[in-house]
């Protein structure tokens, strides 16, 4: 019998998909319109994160000595718990919880539920972490958005002005955003500092905008890979990175500290404005 590999929820004419591997969001179509990027070399093999859409990272962003880059969360399969839809919101929840193979690399109990909304025209994402062991954790965690976008070069953000950003393009030096709106025509890989609850990222798919509400994520992380990364990814085509732009609301820049029995939730809302 054939395992659930995703599942679908519907809002009228909007729809959100989630695999179980990674309880990786990899379709957002709001008013049928998809707004979500996921590349088209992306690989399904319950081994590899899936290029694209919104992957989950946790319990550590970027690089990890203790086990895979930006930690094990989005290559874990995760137990869909729950899926309701009524007449105008739609739901869906997963859980991630330790387990032996989580422990060997990263020793401690916990329990991550993540409870995706779907509105007509709105899509929430929360993220909630448990310490359900006795010994307190710390961890940074982030949802990997990659935004569909017309045209890169023709796309802005709102929201990053005078900001510090860590420019991992620079070597991890530390720059001040002085642009009101951001635009990407180049490699970027910078994580900006104390963000707004609110970005506007505009000429999305079908020259919409998104704007992102987030709450309890106080970094932002924007990325392109450009042209000479694209080449070097075998799961992306060398020609999208004109069509994606990565938006990412995360605890990122310093680690949090979960007691035992502690909670932590972080949400974000992409809505079309
Ligand atoms: O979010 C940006 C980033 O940290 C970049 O450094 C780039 O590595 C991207 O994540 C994708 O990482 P991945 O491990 O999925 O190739």
């Amino acid at each position: 019998m054939s395992t659930q590999e995703y599942i679908t929820i519907h809002q009228g004419n909007s729809s959100v998909s989630v695999h179980l591997h990674g309880a990786t969001v990899t379709s957002w179509k709001c008013d049928g319109q998809e707004m979500l990027f996921v590349s088209k070399n992306a690989i399904y093999n319950n081994k590899k994160a899936i290029r694209g859409g919104i992957p989950v990272i946790f319990p550590n962003f970027g690089p990890w000595e203790l086990g895979p880059q930006h930690g094990f969360a989005r290559t874990s399969r995760w137990t869909l718990k729950e899926t309701n839809e009524n007449s105008d919101e739609s739901k869906a929840v997963f859980t991630l919880q330790d387990s032996e193979e989580t422990n060997k690399m990263w020793n401690y109990k916990f329990c991550v539920s993540y409870i995706l909304l779907l509105r007509k025209k709105e899509f929430e994402a929360r993220l909630q972490v448990e310490n359900i062991g006795s010994e307190e954790f710390k961890f940074t965690t982030l949802l990997h958005t990659y935004l569909s976008v017309s045209d890169v070069n023709k796309s802005t953000i709102s929201g990053l002005q005078g900001l510090q950003y860590i420019d991992k393009v620079c070597g991890g030096k530390t720059f001040t955003e002085d642009r009101e709106l951001v635009g990407v025509q180049e490699n970027y890989d910078r994580v900006y500092m104390s963000t707004p609850n609110t970005h506007v990222v505009t000429n999305s798919t079908g020259g919409r905008s998104i704007r992102i509400t987030k709450t309890n994520f106080p970094d932002t992380v924007v990325w392109n890979p450009w042209i000479e990364k694209a080449k070097g990814m075998s799961d992306f085509g060398d020609d999208e990175y004109l069509c994606m732009l990565c938006v990412e609301a995360g605890h990122v820049a310093s680690p949090l500290t979960l007691s035992a029995g502690g909670v932590f939730e972080g949400k974000q809302v992409l809505s079309i404005c």
